[in-house]
């Protein structure tokens, strides 16, 4: 009998945090060197850079973006696009790496046949910071968006279906994957200003790659 026990107990790095939404902690860890070194081929073709927001103010956070659709914003708004506007060319491919291991992360999350488009890339410096907001730029939300933490530790806030609602705070650090679905996709959530501090695989900085179905 003692092994009916923990027959059915998910994997400890499993961890459930909302309807829809699965932690997979340090899911990433294994592949973070080869990870670092995508961000950087693709930030070589695709600069990350602070961009406009509608309401006239400059990010903190820098981005940047890979596959068919790239997120951008500007004085007109926020929106996806196939061409970056630094380069007036189509973003760069969308690395297997990146892909595979979010397909795979999706699938552990229940979420089989991820078939994402989009990948934004995010790169924060101490103090920078992303405010309550929801992501409804993308077509399809029954996908699930599927973020992969690297580098420095960040505060993630997480809120609920409304802007009012009390947001959780949960820590996020290098190698962690979340996987964020049904009822949560479309929930408030942002990331509290990022603390100085040194990583050893990325220095002063933490990036954060989001995998979507925007198109
Ligand atoms: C929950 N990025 O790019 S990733 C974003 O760490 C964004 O850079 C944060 O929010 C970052 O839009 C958080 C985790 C994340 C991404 C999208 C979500 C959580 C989400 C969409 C719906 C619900
Ligand atoms: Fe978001």
């Amino acid at each position: 009998m003692t092994g009916d026990l923990f027959a059915d107990s998910p994997p400890d790095w499993r961890e459930p945090l909302a309807p829809g939404a699965v932690v997979l902690r340090g899911y990433a860890l294994a592949a973070a060197p080869v990870l670092l070194a995508t961000i950087a081929a693709v930030q070589r073709q695709a600069p990350a850079r602070r961009m406009e927001t509608p309401g006239g103010y400059t990010m903190s956070v820098a981005t940047s973006s890979c596959g068919a659709l790239g997120w951008v914003t500007d004085r007109s708004g926020y929106r996806y696009s196939a061409i970056d506007p630094d380069s007036g060319t189509p973003w760069p491919p969308l690395p297997a790496t990146i892909l595979d291991l979010g397909i795979a992360a999706a699938r552990e999350a229940g979420y089989p046949g991820f078939a994402p488009d989009a990948c934004l890339i995010n790169q924060y410096e101490p103090g920078a910071r992303m405010g309550l907001h929801q992501d409804r730029n993308e077509r399809d939300f029954t996908a699930p968006i599927v973020s992969i933490s690297l580098g420095l530790p960040a505060t993630f806030l997480f809120g609920g279906p409304r802007r009012a609602d009390p947001a959780r705070r949960l820590p996020l650090a290098h190698g962690d994957v979340v996987v964020w679905g049904g009822p949560s996709r479309l929930f408030f959530h942002g990331i509290a200003p990022l603390r100085p501090g040194l990583h050893p695989a990325t220095g002063a900085l933490r990036y954060n790659i989001t995998l979507r179905r925007a198109g």
